[in-house]
């Protein structure tokens, strides 16, 4: 017997300093969580982790704003981001955050230690941008300036938003406190330093096996490492973080995203801790048959494909990663989603006034997936009716209430090898592996397409066979050819479960006692007539009722 396929799946992890909005959530949450469901329904065993990013500047910047300490920020913000994550149904095995997940900071200063050990980290005096004003030294996003590759202004001390690149500081032009504004000076400090120069050959001939991954990320990635990697500092002049297992760097901590993608295995291992097999976290990590899959965003491209394989290789242990979905952004009305310009809206804000499969579907449909795409209120409402209501739900209560009529809501007898039933078949088999090709390469996009497609050719095909005539000419035939609908109304069910949980539950449990569970019949769709005859149909009733434009959402669309 072979072993089944095994697949750990992580989700970008949230800076704990921020509700998610929806560009986070088309572009990382959502895709990911439709992949979870998706291989979960094929038989695939998953582990889906995800957790806050607790430690870093951005969390630092947010206690200061806000009056109060990190640790009150992180756990406000990651009671928040639980919150919205499941009432979009974005259902995560485990969610942890990095400050708080036992042996989080140990196992980060266990690779720091390694990695020192074999000679890949190197201690360098640096200068580094000091406030008087503040009376501290400025990392990452305490100094933005102009950034040294793209010319954007605005980019930080680590990372430009413009162009995806990360440098040292001292790099910048124009450098300013992001505090108070003022110009700071430079102070020597001393900073241990990653040698990622010494990665370029490994990074090279790995990414260059990485087939099959979408091309934004690995031509990005292999042009970063072609261009030369210099060393990076990997350590900060904070308080807030993983301290640095060093005597002699006592008052200075690991940068964050040193740390953070780190929290992707110590939190698996929290995972496991307490069940029946604890050390079973080892397995996800280091069997080679085991895929690992990172949904990110672009602007985490060079972290995810770039350094953290690097930190991988020189830990030594554990797999690298196998897939890095990294999407584009979706914006707000064409402008970037902005919290402190007040662009955008956040998961809550829409979850206030529709329901989490209106949002998923939505989000799925204008998944930035190649390129940029835009959230407008009137798209919103406008594929929802157009799609959901008028083809999706029309179509399957159009099907239950014919056969409520006709035939007592019971499944009627079909008729093997009718063309009729062989066309529909067809519709139901193609749908399907198409369906089925465009999830396994993660274009979660197009295999919603497909599911949309073959619902408007059953609409088409019911029309064409007009069964209200056959009803009163041939009960039969007309029993027959609404059979092989019904299969299509039960397809449609299954194949939209990775999309839209709730929905797709309603619809499937008009089916539960005339057929076999979802992932048992998935293999079948399209091959044969799957539904008992006789059996009783359960009618869900109006599954998309059509939507109208909120009211604080029309001035803006
Ligand atoms: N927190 C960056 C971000 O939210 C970061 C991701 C970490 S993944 C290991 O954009
Ligand atoms: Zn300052």
């Amino acid at each position: 017997m072979t072993s089944p396929r095994r697949v750990l799946i992580t989700a970008a992890l949230p800076y704990a300093n921020d509700h998610p909005h929806l560009g986070h959530v088309a572009g990382v949450y959502l895709p990911a969580d439709t992949y979870n469901r998706y291989l979960r329904l094929k038989g695939v065993e998953t582990v889906f982790i995800c957790g806050s990013d607790d430690h870093g500047v951005p969390v630092t910047i947010s206690a200061q704003k806000e009056n109060c300490t990190p640790t009150e920020v992180v756990a406000r913000y990651r009671g928040i981001q639980e919150k919205v994550f499941s009432s979009l149904g974005v259902e995560f095995d485990h969610y942890s955050g990095t400050s708080t997940c036992e042996g989080h900071a140990e196992l980060s200063q266990e690779f720091f230690s390694k990695i020192l050990e074999a000679g890949d980290i190197e201690e360098n005096v640096t200068d580094q941008f000091y406030c008087e004003s503040c009376d501290m030294f400025l990392p990452d996003r305490y100094v933005e300036g102009t950034c040294p590759h793209c010319e954007a202004e605005g980019a930080r001390g680590d990372q430009c938003d413009g162009c995806g690149q990360s440098y040292e500081q001292s790099e910048l032009d124009k450098p300013h406190c992001a505090i108070c504004e003022s110009t700071p000076r430079i102070v020597p400090t001393k900073h241990w330093f990653f040698r990622l120069d010494r990665y370029e050959d490994r990074l090279e001939e790995w990414l260059e096996g990485c087939e099959g991954w979408r091309d934004n990320v690995r031509n990005f990635a292999r042009g970063i490492v072609r261009e030369g990697l210099p060393a990076r500092s990997i350590t900060r002049d904070l308080e807030w973080g993983v301290p640095v297992p060093l005597e002699e760097a006592k008052d200075k901590v690991l940068y964050v995203w040193f740390d953070a993608p780190i929290g992707y295995i110590s939190f698996t291992k929290e995972h496991f801790k307490g069940t029946d097999n604890p050390e079973e976290w080892r397995e996800w990590w280091s069997d080679k048959d085991v895929e690992l899959v990172h949904f990110l965003g672009k602007d985490n491209i060079i972290f995810h494909a770039v350094i953290w394989p690097a930190m991988l290789m020189g830990q030594g242990e554990f797999n690298l990663p196998t897939s890095i979905p990294a999407n584009e952004y979706l914006n707000f009305m064409g402008q970037k989603f902005s919290k402190s310009r007040g662009v955008g809206v956040t998961a809550e804000e829409i979850l206030e006034s529709f329901d989490a499969d209106r949002v998923r579907y939505y989000l799925t449909t204008v998944a930035p997936e190649g390129r940029d795409t835009s959230f407008t209120w009137e798209d919103f409402i406008q594929r929802n009716n157009d799609e959901l209501s008028d083809v999706v739900g029309n179509f399957a209560h159009r099907m239950l209430t014919f056969t409520a009529k006709n035939f007592e809501s019971k499944v009627p007898e079909g008729a093997e090898n009718s063309e009729f039933q062989n066309e529909v078949l067809q519709v139901i088999r193609e749908a399907k592996e198409g369906w089925d090709d465009a999830l396994d390469r993660q274009k979660f996009r197009e295999g919603l397409e497909k599911v949309l497609k073959m619902t408007r050719q059953g609409n088409r095909l019911f029309d064409q066979a007009e069964p209200w005539k056959s009803r009163k000419s041939d009960l039969s035939r007309c029993g027959a050819d609404l059979a092989v609908l019904l299969e299509l109304v039960y397809a449609l069910a299954v194949l939209l479960k990775p999309y839209l949980p709730t929905s797709s539950e309603k619809l499937l449990s008009t089916f539960v006692s005339c057929a076999p569970s979802a992932s048992d019949a998935l293999e079948l769709l399209g091959t044969e007539n799957i539904l008992r005859t006789g059996c009783d149909l359960h009618p869900p009733g109006i599954i998309f009722p059509r939507l109208e434009l909120p009211e604080d959402g029309s001035d803006q669309a």
